[in-house]
């Protein structure tokens, strides 16, 4: 058995050295290191043999197979430099050329807008909170001071949930806008509160240059004693101020929104025509950005919190109007088409 293992060493040792490419060395390694290899079949037998053989031949056959292992190693490194040597020569490979580039994805401008503006009313003290936006009809409308057959529900266009419940009503509802977190947020809260929610909310309305189904809204909410009007005014033109620069002008002017008192709406003058009037302000000269106004004390008494001891203010933007405003683009559909063409240029 030790002349056999003799052998083989010296067939493999010889062979090995007359091999010129990784083919034929893959080929060495199954013939005299594989499963079937004649080295492979010594140590499977080695339990067959007497004791006192069997220690010897088992020493001899895996000093053998170390061997020829670390033979192989070195052969495979030598004919891996000899390959690249030769494909230099060659001019086949360049190793100075530059690598691949690996192109890198980037933030869509509207969650950079989202981002910017949630950092800048977390610098004045504002938590950043987030809510579902499948809602229930009670925080959506009812605690927001627009009962059921209110015709203030005609202002929000909505999405309702195929869902009954026992009473036959439909009570869910893609959220039309992120007022209803104003009640979520009381509801487990004390004042003072000082928050902005940022997220996704839907309308069932057709599209054009500044509408969308599906948008963002930024809603903000802070109550505490004492807030006045003069503290929205404050916090939205700092806010307007910071995001736009100081040159550009701000409309604010009354509104109507069941849940505020009194209400208020702010405008950007246009970019595209500077408030002379053209499409994309349908001829007004400005842009609206947001409702606000002061929390009515309906909807405080609602969530437990006393309207003669509390007071605040509310407000809620869209987003990609405000994108728009911010990077002049005339045509809200762009940022949802998916053209890598104009996503890229943020
Ligand atoms: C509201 O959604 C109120 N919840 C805002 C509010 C909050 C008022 C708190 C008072 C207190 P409105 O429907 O106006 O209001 O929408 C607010 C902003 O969202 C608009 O100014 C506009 O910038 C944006 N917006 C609304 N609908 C669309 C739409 N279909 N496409 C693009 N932006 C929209």
């Amino acid at each position: 058995m030790l002349k056999k293992l003799d052998e083989i060493k010296s067939k493999a040792i010889d062979e090995l050295s007359g091999i010129s490419d990784i083919k034929a060395l893959e080929d060495w390694r199954v013939r005299y290191l594989g499963k079937k290899s004649a080295l492979t079949q010594v140590l499977r037998g080695l339990s067959a043999l007497p004791v006192g053989e069997r220690k010897r031949v088992g020493a001899s056959a895996n000093e053998t197979k170390d061997m020829l292992e670390a033979a192989l190693a070195q052969k495979s490194e030598e004919l891996k430099e000899t390959e690249l040597a030769l494909a230099l020569e060659r001019g086949g490979l360049d190793v100075t050329l530059p690598g691949r580039p690996i192109p890198l994805g980037r933030l869509h401008p509207v969650t950079q807008i989202l981002q910017e503006i949630c950092d800048i009313f977390a610098s004045m003290g504002f938590q950043v909170v987030e809510g579902p936006e499948v809602e229930w009809d009670y925080y959506n409308f009812e605690a927001l001071n627009i009962p059921r057959d209110h015709p203030a529900r005609d202002m929000f266009s909505t999405f309702w949930i195929d869902f009954e419940n026992e009473r036959g009503e439909r009570p869910m509802l893609l959220r039309t806008h992120t007022s209803p977190m104003q009640i979520r947020i009381m509801e487990k809260t004390r004042p003072p509160v000082r928050v902005v929610v940022p997220g996704k909310i839907y309308r069932y309305e057709a599209t054009d240059a500044t509408h969308e189904t599906m948008l963002y809204q930024i809603e903000g909410l802070a109550v505490d004693e004492n807030i006045t009007l003069a503290d929205l005014k404050g916090t939205l033109y700092e806010f307007a101020r910071r995001l736009f620069g100081a040159e550009r002008r701000v409309r604010f002017r009354c509104d109507y929104f069941p849940f505020v008192e009194p209400g208020a709406e702010m405008a950007i003058d246009c970019f595209i025509c500077g408030g002379s009037g053209c499409r994309l302000c349908s001829n007004t000269g400005w842009i609206e950005i947001m409702g606000a106004g002061m929390v009515h004390p309906g909807v405080l008494r609602g969530v437990d919190y006393d309207p003669d001891t509390y007071t605040g203010f509310a407000f809620g933007m869209g987003v990609e109007r405000i994108a728009m405003l911010r990077y002049g683009i005339d045509d809200i559909r762009l940022f949802y088409s998916n053209d890598l063409r104009f996503l890229r240029q943020f």
